[in-house]
């Protein structure tokens, strides 16, 4: 079948919303491959939204809740709840630049492998057009990406999480911008007459990317980081392999701007891999008096210099897409708030019997009542949980009451601490403030966690985690580890403070030693004030702590003997801790920064090990 003589294409040619060349010559070449019945380019306005959740309400891909605005429940396929790092390939055309810590297939082996995976594929169903932007569309350098996608649940999630639409369109049209071309089919094409089921999906499942061509095709998944492209595709993946070139960092960051009882501000970033607390911290409500928190951002942040020297932040996403179990009133209030304005998403959460949702540790009562995310009656005699693991909220980040009012500034907050953390019962201290660029990149190199419900894979396994970027470098590990120290060197640069912080170590019961979410405020303090030099730490080998009695625990029902546990660096638990690193250093190889070996054996020394 030529492009003319195909209804769809057809129409595309007489009716695209734009004339941008490489934009039309595009979806004109995916519409053959993938033959759609029909192509939709998204508006984002309120009437496609109606249509598009009155169509998912009909398919039975979206419940529409009674109990919240506007909001809808999903249930995915059982085997379609997380990113699929096994399933996960970064392209290059070197396999050397891919490095040890991504999968690597040639651009042309792989493209070959997937266009006739994608042949087809839309048979049946609408192809939807998203243009978007990640960051602000008058950004200096707007940083456009359009997805084209099979799935109408992905266009209903993207434009929470993206800024996406007309406007964008039209911006994209003007200036004719590039763009990051992000492809994504959920791989079931639908045969005349042939009913569709509520998640469709493929068994067979690859996220591809092209860093040299910066582009992105995902088959087979429709959720998540696996489907949702402007996320961990584009904003860490192929970002960071353009942050590398151009001399900035993409981050698996959140963004708090922090204000004392003096009313001065400082922002901060932190790095925890995924469900490790990002979103909650990025949310907290301080329980110390007079100390205020306010959100720019819970996953991702781009930091570039400013001609200050400083490293501005920007978030690049709109919405949140946030772990739902361990989410409650006591935990993260504030999540709690958004949610309750409307707009949502919820995927893999249970329902309830009045058409509300609900999850693990949204609130102190259980519901007698349930249906779980698999559809099976639930109740609290029930062995497994209600909602998965790795459920979601989906929800505009304006719906947050917190938001600092910076968060939509194009150029971003300047950052004066970056904190790295996992979640470790033993080795890490609660938090430790580090020595120096170098020394806190070398922490952030050596950043270890137990794995999550986030990806697919066991859970619970210590691995390491390096700036919590582990599944989202795009190019060779060894060399992100030296544009972090070459970023250290720039001429001028006014580098934030980096520190490292461990909400997660436990006592000899398996206790944590450390309450937690609105309690890291004190943490938070105590970092805070080490940047002006008005609190006390005392060195250890592996960095600075507080100081007896720095650590604002009044009101807390802790000692500080307890505080002591949780900041105490344990000689023998460095000594293997030092192992793994050295073979964690080995297995990147090559490209290993030196300078990361000798922090090492500055380490070892400091610890008074021989
Ligand atoms: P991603 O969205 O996957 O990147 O996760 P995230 O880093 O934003 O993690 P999130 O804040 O959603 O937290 C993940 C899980 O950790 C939730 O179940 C939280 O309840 C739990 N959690 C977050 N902060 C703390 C904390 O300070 N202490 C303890 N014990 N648990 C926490
Ligand atoms: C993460 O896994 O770090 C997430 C969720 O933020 S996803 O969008 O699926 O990547
Ligand atoms: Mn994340």
């Amino acid at each position: 079948m030529t492009l003319l003589d195909h209804g769809p294409a057809e129409d595309l040619l007489n009716n695209a919303p734009t004339d941008h060349a490489k934009l039309l010559s595009w979806v004109t070449e995916v519409a053959e491959l993938t033959t759609p019945d029909s192509i939709h380019w998204v508006t984002g306005d309120d009437n496609e939204r109606t249509q598009l959740t009155d169509e998912l309400v009909n398919a039975g891909t979206l419940v529409r809740l009674t109990k919240k605005r506007d909001s809808f429940y999903a249930a995915s396929d059982p085997d379609d709840v997380a990113r699929v790092e096994n399933r996960t390939y970064i392209c290059s055309v070197d396999e050397k630049d891919a490095g040890p810590t991504n999968n690597w297939m040639a651009p042309a082996k792989m493209k070959a492998t997937m266009s006739e995976l994608f042949r087809g594929s839309m048979t049946g169903r609408t192809m939807y057009v998203i243009p978007f932007v990640m960051g602000h569309i008058d950004a200096a350098q707007p940083m456009f990406g359009v997805e084209i996608t099979d799935s109408p649940y992905v266009v209903l999630s993207m434009l929470v999480m993206a800024r996406s639409g007309t406007s964008v369109l039209k911006a994209i049209t003007a200036t004719g911008a590039d763009f990051v071309e992000c492809l994504h089919s959920v791989g079931a094409p639908l045969q005349d007459g042939e009913t569709d089921v509520a998640w469709p999906c493929n068994t067979t499942k690859y996220i591809s990317h092209f860093p040299e061509e910066r582009s992105i095709w995902s088959f087979g998944s429709g959720y998540g980081g696996n489907a949702l492209l402007g996320k961990k595709c584009y904003s860490l993946r192929i970002a960071s392999a353009i942050a590398r070139d151009e001399g900035w960092l993409a981050e698996h960051m959140l963004i708090l701007k922090l204000t004392n009882p003096a009313g001065e501000s400082k922002f901060i970033a932190a790095a925890f891999p995924s469900a490790c607390g990002k979103t909650n911290l990025a949310m907290i409500e301080p329980t110390i008096p007079g100390w205020k928190a306010e959100m720019l951002g819970d996953d991702i942040a781009w930091m570039r210099f400013g001609p200050d020297g400083q490293l501005y932040a920007v978030n690049p996403e709109f919405g949140l897409f946030g772990v739902a179990p361990g989410t409650g009133w006591s935990t993260n209030p504030n999540a709690m708030r958004a949610i309750e304005v409307g707009g949502n998403v919820f995927t893999n959460v249970a329902l309830t019997d009045d058409g509300d949702v609900w999850w693990e540790g949204m609130t102190d009562e259980t519901p007698s009542h349930l249906t779980d995310w698999k559809g099976n009656d639930w109740t609290p005699e029930s062995e497994t949980p209600a909602a998965h693991p790795n459920s979601r909220f989906c929800t505009p980040i304006e719906n947050a009451p917190i938001v600092a009012p910076e968060w939509n500034n194009p150029n971003g907050v300047p950052i004066s601490a970056i904190l790295f953390g996992g979640r470790r019962k033993t080795t890490m201290p609660l938090v430790t403030e580090t020595l120096g660029w170098a020394h806190g990149v070398f922490m952030g190199a050596t950043l270890s966690s137990e794995t999550t419900a986030a990806a697919t894979g066991q859970v619970g396994v210590v691995r390491r985690d390096p700036m919590a970027m582990l599944p989202f470098i795009g190019y060779d590990a060894g060399n992100y580890f030296q544009h972090w120290l070459d970023v250290g060197q720039r001429d001028g640069a006014k580098l934030p403070k980096i520190f490292y912080v461990n909400w997660f170590r436990r006592d000899e019961n398996n206790k944590f030693l450390w309450p937690g979410f609105g309690e890291n405020s004190r943490v938070l303090k105590w970092i805070v004030e080490r940047l002006d030099n008005a609190t006390d730490a005392v060195e250890t080998p592996i960095g600075l702590v507080p100081a007896d009695g720095a650590l604002d625990i009044d009101g807390l029902d802790m000692s500080e003997e307890q505080v002591r546990k949780a900041v105490a660096v344990d000689v023998e638990e460095w000594n293997a801790e030092l192992d793994d690193i050295a073979n964690w250093f080995d297995y990147i190889g090559d490209t290993l920064p030196q300078e990361l070996w000798e922090q090492r054996d500055q380490l070892r020394n400091r610890l008074g090990l021989t």
